[in-house]
């Protein structure tokens, strides 16, 4: 018995090396499938037999309670970031001012995050997150599943190593298909998902979502007596960790140069995704003379690319009608590949922007990804004018109803002011059911179009009288039992969803989310908005004259009277119902202080998301502070905590901690 389990693990492991590392699968996915069962069950009858290196131990099903802190006994440190061909030559003097002739190992910069391997005795005791550097998470039951990551190798004395997880592009593309699906939220790029998966307390979670590693770091080499950086990898592939192949040893700066160059072209063509190319003196001695600054090592540097770019044609311009009549210029673009999507149409914003760029139906433009997510134009190339551009000229009439448009007062966009208008309807429509507001799952955009040209959807109230026609949609082509069901259920949900969504959903002019929570949790109900005097909502803190009176209107207006009282008598919830305070101990009695420019999260979104774990926000940094949230160019306040040694964390780390994306 024991030796079929044996051989079992050992064909297993075998299999799996060769179809995570080597990238050459030696055996089909049902025959793995077979002999993976055929383990489980001779495991599952003899409990006894289960060895540590057993593959059936990587699929966690796991839960902890939270994840327990591991201080790095070596820090991670942080990498010096260049952007250009001459600051990396200016990284080569600096080098060659202490060291005579340095060779240097290129390396594929992963776009991942970075992991802490630690062996004891031969096998996998710790798995842990970078963190800040000093302090990180221990993570240990979701690298078990990681394939890549051998759970015994062959080693007695204690080792660390460390590296990258990363979530390979496919599997990303394929993870976000199946959350589209679902209705959840998508995740902005492989590194976030692949974040997101290791930053789960079940298991099963990164068990299914098929992240791998390279790993690139020997913390202490001295006990192996490595004096080289090459040798370290080496050494590490040899014991069985996926170290990536591309690495080159550059015996100056230009082949260096050349290794950038080389790869700058070939990046897209990677079944994983890289952000740049780390460069790192090879020999340790010259490392040691080289020494560190307080966050990087002197010997290494990370050329970072510059965001990806594409050229394509501009076909056409077309005009969108949003939901307060705002007209939108878009070009229709000729599909093109970029960064992980195809892009076949980009927004033009407005006349002004249009002009600006001096963009002409026709042109070839280039864009790129705006904060890698959002594609923009980046400018026209107008070498590759042909004489067949044509001038663009805004429309004068609405291109749904035909109202004429106006142009507000220091304002870029036209608006239809027509509320009548279909297309501000179905925009309108669109937005009570998006997720930020009414959060009806199961209604994309373009089925409540269909639905609004089919006459069961004119208005709000309809939403909650569809399930009248249940036999009629049924029918519908893409429609079934199930998904009617599904898709009535969540509008029957959304009817106890708190006022601050109802608020926002109702399309009242520049009633944004923040504003709606503010005004919902000072009102209680919608009655007390209606019954306020203009006035009084312009007397609460934050509340301009400018929202208050919009807010006055939209209740004295007739129509809209009408809709709240036909939501009312539909059974939809008024009343403002208070957030649970999520409890959570990396935020809950914690003080916070924010500093420097965040780039994702506003200050204010920063705020609420860490006073809703229980954590408080204050703007000076004492020794009664216990976070310092560290964004672009920080003031002061970062010195203070330095000094202080309190603990600092960047804006990713903020968004680790509240899980977000
Ligand atoms: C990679 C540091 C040193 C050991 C410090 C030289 C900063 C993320 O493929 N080598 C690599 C990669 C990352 C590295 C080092 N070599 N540090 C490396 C790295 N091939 N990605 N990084 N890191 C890893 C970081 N992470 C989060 C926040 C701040 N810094």
């Amino acid at each position: 018995m024991q030796d079929r389990v044996d051989e079992l693990i050992k064909i297993l492991n075998e299999a799996s090396r060769n179809y995570y590392e080597l990238d050459m699968p030696t055996i089909t996915d049902q025959e793995y499938d077979d002999l993976y069962h055929e383990l489980e069950q001779l495991e599952k009858k003899h409990p006894e037999l289960i060895r540590d290196d057993s593959p059936t131990k990587r699929v966690g099903g796991k839960v902890i309670d939270e994840f327990v802190k591991v201080t790095h006994e070596v820090p991670m440190m942080s990498l010096a970031d260049v952007f250009s061909e001459q600051e990396v030559r200016d990284f080569d003097e600096r080098v060659r001012k202490i060291v005579a002739n340095p060779v240097y190992v290129c390396e594929l910069k992963i776009d991942g995050l970075s992991v802490s391997l630690l062996y004891r005795e031969g096998k996998l005791v710790r798995g842990a997150t970078r963190g800040n550097g000093v302090v990180g998470e221990n993570i240990t039951h979701n690298v078990e599943t990681i394939k890549s990551i051998p759970l015994s190798i062959d080693i007695q004395e204690e080792i660390e190593v460390r590296g990258e997880i990363y979530m390979p592009k496919r599997s990303f593309i394929k993870l976000n298909e199946e959350r589209q699906k679902k209705n959840e939220p998508l995740f902005a790029n492989p590194r976030n998902a692949a974040a997101g998966s290791v930053r789960q307390l079940d298991s099963r979670i990164a068990a299914k979502r098929n992240l791998s590693t390279f790993i690139y770091h020997l913390p202490t080499p001295e006990n192996f007596n490595i004096k080289f950086h090459h040798d370290a990898l080496s050494m590490m592939c040899n014991l069985g960790f996926t170290v990536n192949p591309n690495i080159k040893v550059c015996n100056n700066i230009e082949e260096v140069i050349d290794y950038i160059v080389e790869w700058t072209n070939k990046r897209s063509d990677l079944p994983y995704e890289i952000d740049g190319i780390v460069i790192k003196v090879d020999d340790l001695n010259e490392q040691q003379r080289l020494g560190y600054t307080a966050r990087t090592p002197k010997w290494a540097v990370a050329y970072k690319f510059p965001a990806e770019e594409v050229l394509t044609k501009l076909t056409n311009i077309e005009f969108c009608v949003g939901r307060t009549g705002k007209i939108t210029p878009r070009a229709d673009l000729n599909p093109v590949h970029l960064a992980g999507s195809v892009i076949r149409s980009v927004t033009l914003h407005n006349e002004d922007y249009i002009k600006e760029k001096e963009i002409m139906i026709n042109d070839t433009i280039a864009i790129h990804k705006a904060g890698d997510v959002i594609p923009e134009v980046v400018r026209v190339i107008k070498e590759r004018r042909t004489g067949e551009e044509v001038p663009f000229k805004m429309i004068e009439t609405c291109p749904i109803c035909g109202t004429k448009l106006v142009r507000k007062e220091n304002e870029a966009a036209y608006y239809c002011l027509n509320t009548m208008c279909d297309a501000r309807k179905i925009e309108g429509l669109i937005h009570y059911a998006s997720r930020d507001t009414m959060n009806i799952d199961g209604f994309g955009e373009s089925i409540i179009e269909d639905f609004y040209n089919m006459g069961y959807l004119k208005r709000i109230p309809d939403f909650y009288k569809l399930y009248q026609y249940k036999e009629e949609l049924k029918e519908l082509e893409g429609f079934g039992e199930k998904s009617i069901n599904n898709l009535l259920s969540s509008i029957e949900q959304s009817k106890e969803n708190s006022l601050e969504q109802l608020l926002f959903a109702l399309g009242i002019r520049h009633m944004g989310k923040k504003v709606a929570k503010i005004v919902a949790s000072h009102y209680g109900s919608i009655d007390n908005i209606i019954n306020a005097s203009l006035e009084d909502i312009a007397s609460i803190p934050t509340i301009g004259d400018i929202i208050a009176k919009s807010i006055r209107e939209y209740f004295d207006n007739e129509e809209n009277m009408e809709i709240i009282n036909n939501l009312k008598e539909l059974g939809i919830n008024m009343k403002y119902l208070k957030e649970e305070v999520v409890s959570d101990e990396s935020f809950e009695n914690k003080t916070f202080v924010l500093t420097g420019t965040l780039e994702v999260l506003t200050r204010n979104e920063a705020t609420d998301m860490i006073e809703s774990r229980g954590g408080k926000v204050t703007s000076s940094v004492t020794k009664k502070t216990d976070v310092v949230v560290v964004g672009k160019d920080p003031g002061s306040k970062y010195d203070k905590a330095k000094e202080l040694g309190i603990t600092i964390w960047s804006e990713d780390e903020l968004k680790n901690n509240l899980r977000i994306e």
